[in-house]
């Protein structure tokens, strides 16, 4: 058979550019699994061009929420073209029926152990509707093409995984519901039969957390010490109660970690478990990595209950005190499956339920203390006060150990500011019934006095 793997983008007409894109992971284990007798071709919509009339028997789309409206469309545009179309990944996994009105067959979870049988029914008796399995086990090597899709990329970036699985169920996230509340790795020797064969120089690891279980993370760090790497990964804040994991990490090639903060208001560090000790010793965390080469990127996310307008100007001032020099800015965003989505729904609180806007950077519900607009405009003037050229300027002193990763960064939420800016009035009109006339203004009321 040939197959078309595709991922599709949010919206046709916004592209990404494909050198800062990393390859789909998803897309290169589902052809990694296909047995040799069947031609693959993969598209990343956000990137290169997808020929609706390509020649082929099966399509296979992966989505999450914000693109799922787009793989619906695309996958009716596909059938009413004759091909079969088999529907997988996070939004089909905590949503089955919904894409099956669109499909002809979803696969719940996770692809290892199913796909082969996708296939072979595709070819033979005709696919299920529904595939699912509870959470396979990591074992088999999965032997992955990079080179086709790396060498068209900028940084050349190659995505690794190591580990699936999480013990912990908060309110806004679904990743325990999609792989389990078991941790299951990959063998190590898989890991670095992976980097070998890719035969890349930089890899970032897709993990949640790559020192979820510090046992199998020094291991690992330190049978990837020999490859010469360079790796960036995501990481929580109690890395740095482990000194030995801190320097095995540095050795085996760590650039940069990005650790998701969440927020600085005490309350709601509370609500999330999260060390308020930890936050309060910031500065010496961010001392600690950085002193060992390790580019310390930070990430939050507005919109809590708990968060009043006051939030945004005690972000940056909280970035500022600790010299923390990039970082991400998201909105809540109620995603299906969640906790946090039953309780907008059951509030009534929940402003659309187009999925296209479910992206993290969207207000898609009625915060509690503030209006949709503060909320939207907040997260903004944050990203744009943050990133602003004097501030880059001011703290490129302590940032010369990875200056370009530094700079790039930065430019890039610039860039993002723009957009954003851009949108804001669409949106407001769209989504907050705002009068599209009515002036925009990005600052804080709480600023502007
Ligand atoms: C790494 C990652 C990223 C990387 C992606 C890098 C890349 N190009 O691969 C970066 C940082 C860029 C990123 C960005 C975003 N991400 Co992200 N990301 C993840 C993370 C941690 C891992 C995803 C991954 O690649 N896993 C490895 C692959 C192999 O697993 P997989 O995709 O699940 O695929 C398996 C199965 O689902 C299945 N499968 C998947 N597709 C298909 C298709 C078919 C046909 C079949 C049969 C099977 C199948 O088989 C695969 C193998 O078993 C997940 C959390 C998680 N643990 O899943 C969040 C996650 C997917 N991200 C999320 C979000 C929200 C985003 C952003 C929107 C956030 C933002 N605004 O910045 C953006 C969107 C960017 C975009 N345009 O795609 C959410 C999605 C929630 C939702 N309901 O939509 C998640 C679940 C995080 C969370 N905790 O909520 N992300
Ligand atoms: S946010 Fe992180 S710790 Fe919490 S459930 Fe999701 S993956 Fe696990």
């Amino acid at each position: 058979m040939k197959i078309l793997l595709i991922t599709p983008s949010v919206c046709p007409d916004t592209k990404t550019p494909g050198g800062l894109m990393i390859p789909q992971l998803a897309l290169h284990m589902l052809e990694g699994l296909t047995p040799p007798s069947h031609s693959v071709k993969l598209v990343e919509e956000e990137c290169e061009p997808l020929n609706i009339d390509e020649e082929c028997d099966l399509v296979g789309i992966s989505c999450m929420t914000s693109n799922a409206p787009r793989a619906y469309h695309l996958a009716q545009e596909f059938k009413k073209r004759g091909k079969k179309v088999v529907l997988g990944g996070v939004h089909p996994t905590i949503l089955p029926d919904e894409a099956l009105q669109y499909a002809d067959s979803v696969v719940v979870g996770e692809a290892e152990g199913v796909w082969e049988q996708v296939l072979a029914d595709c070819e033979n008796s005709g696919m299920k509707r529904k595939y699912e399995q509870p959470p396979p086990s990591l074992e088999r090597y999965i032997p992955m093409k990079f080179r086709k899709t790396s060498k068209k990329r900028l940084f050349n970036v190659i995505p690794v995984m190591t580990t699936r699985g999480c013990p912990y169920s908060c309110d806004f996230c679904c990743v325990s519901d999609l792989y389990g509340k078991k941790i299951r790795h990959a063998p190590i020797a898989n890991v670095v039969r992976d980097i070998e064969e890719s035969k890349g120089k930089t890899y970032i690891f897709l993990d949640d957390n790559i020192i979820g279980e510090p046992r199998y993370a020094k291991e690992l760090f330190k049978a990837i010490t020999p490859l010469h790497i360079k790796w960036v990964g995501q990481a929580s804040i109690s890395f740095v109660h482990d000194t030995e994991l801190m320097k095995l990490a540095a050795k085996s090639g760590c650039g940069a970690l990005f650790f998701g903060l969440e927020s600085v208001s005490v309350a709601q560090l509370q609500k999330m478990r999260k060390s308020i000790k930890e936050v309060h010793k910031m500065g010496e965390a961010v001392k600690k990595i950085k002193g060992l080469g390790i580019h310390f990127h930070a990430s939050f996310v507005f919109g809590f209950d708990d968060d009043t307008a006051a939030v945004f100007p005690d972000t940056l001032e909280f970035l500022q005190k600790h010299k923390i020099s990039t970082a991400s800015f998201n909105i809540l965003t109620p995603y299906p499956g969640t906790a946090v989505y039953k309780q907008f729904k059951n509030e009534g609180r929940l402003l659309t339920d187009d999925w296209k806007y479910y992206d993290h950077s969207t207000v898609v519900f009625k915060p509690k203390n503030m209006t949709p607009y503060e909320l939207q405009s907040g997260e903004i003037w944050t990203k744009k006060e943050f990133s602003k050229l004097s501030s880059i300027i001011k703290n490129l002193p302590w940032n010369l150990s990875h200056p370009l990763l530094y700079v790039a960064m930065n430019l890039g939420t610039r860039e993002n500011v723009k957009v954003d800016t851009e949108r804001l009035p669409k949106l407001a009109s769209e989504l907050f019934n705002r009068k599209p006339e009515t002036r925009v203004t990005l600052e804080p009321a709480v600023l502007a006095g």
